[in-house]
């Protein structure tokens, strides 16, 4: 299997590009925004302004093309490495520095809101799509579900359980493995004999795409024909994204210690929203007044961002356990009067 690509590393673009310049000029804001984003958390957690990050720069194509191809009321069930898809599926950028203040203000994500918080235990995301996907076509909802999982999360059991019951039962859902080649510091080959994860496909008797995922278009085009086909009644696809983790694993990792230096060179000649910004400006879809525009509105909405979880109001012990449930259990109800009064 070849990995599908319409944008080459260099900004060339292929005449088989199945999306129009507008389509990619609305990718390029939302990959931009969301590179921005990442790059402000970090320096907000070395300013200790943020609590643990795991940061997604080199990721942003992978996971952002995937999310374009949603409708609004299209479910997202991200892992902890996806809060760019998070934001450009409508997560406001203050909830998500909360989130990743452990401010429990953060974990309430918007009732109007189809994102599910991050899932930080592996794998488990996936059944719960799974879940919410079925759970839609029972109410007769015509939503789709979209999740993700890295490359170490596919060798856990809720990997397999997840596939093979929504390939049994037709789920419309969409699994997207983000492959950026590490599970921390173990890498692909010593995690797996078959490093082609979406061959696996095959034996759930579903469709498998492996995309380059660092080709926003490439990954769009694929989702998108996932996601048709899954609200068509089709089934649910795994596609596979390959791409590169420029950063460490967590704000608190250093891959220096199990990463080449030279690994890191060849991935950054291949940066997606580099990749994309050069595709536009060949297609004249882009210039250096458009890319100063979308730099200061950018910043602008992050500061705007910042501002507004530094004005929430202190986090109270006692909202980590309000929201868990919809009813409170007793024990729930004994743990909040206990920090409401203890
Ligand atoms: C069930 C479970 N086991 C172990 C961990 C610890 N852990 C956190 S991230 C990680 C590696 C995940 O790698 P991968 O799935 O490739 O995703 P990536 O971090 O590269 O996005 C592990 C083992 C966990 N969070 N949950």
């Amino acid at each position: 299997m070849e990995p599908l690509r319409f944008i080459a590393e260099d900004g060339g673009v292929s005449d088989a590009l199945p999306l129009t310049p507008d389509e990619l000029v609305r990718g390029y804001r939302a990959v931009f925004r969301a590179r921005l984003f990442d790059e402000r958390a970090m320096t907000l957690q070395r300013q200790g302004r943020l609590g643990v990050y795991p940061p997604y720069r080199g990721q942003e194509a992978a996971q952002v093309g995937a999310v374009l191809a949603l409708r609004p009321s299209d479910w997202l069930v991200p892992s902890y490495r996806e809060t760019g898809a998070a934001i450009i599926h409508g997560l406001p950028m203050s909830q998500a520095i909360l989130y990743w203040r452990a401010d429990p203000a953060g974990w309430q994500f918007p009732d109007d809101l189809r994102v599910l918080p991050f899932y930080i235990p592996i794998a488990t995301q996936l059944l719960h799509a799974v879940g919410v996907a079925a759970a839609g076509r029972y109410q007769e909802e015509d939503w789709v579900a979209l999740t993700f999982i890295g490359d170490g999360g596919s060798s856990e059991g809720d990997f397999h359980e997840a596939l093979n019951f929504a390939a049994v039962y037709d789920v419309p859902v969409v699994m997207v493995v983000a492959n950026n080649g590490w599970a921390i510091s173990v890498p692909t080959e010593k995690q797996m004999k078959n490093t082609r994860i979406a061959e696996r496909a095959a034996g759930y008797g579903i469709p498998g795409v492996v995309v380059d995922g660092n080709d926003l278009a490439a990954v769009w085009h694929a989702t998108r024909e996932a996601v048709a086909r899954a609200r068509g009644g089709g089934g649910p696809t795994l596609i596979e994204a390959i791409t590169y983790r420029m950063g460490p694993h967590t704000s608190s990792d250093d891959p220096s210690r199990y990463r080449s230096a030279e690994d890191g060179k060849v991935w950054e000649a291949r940066d997606p929203v580099v990749r994309l910004e050069l595709a536009l400006r060949t297609l004249d879809a882009w210039d250096d007044a458009r890319q100063e525009a979308l730099v200061s509105e950018a910043k602008a909405e992050f500061e705007a961002a910042v501002r507004e979880a530094d004005a929430a109001p202190e986090p109270r012990p006692r909202q980590i356990v309000e929201h868990v449930f919809e009813v409170m259990t007793d024990d729930a109800r004994s743990a909040w009067e206990a920090l409401e009064h203890g």
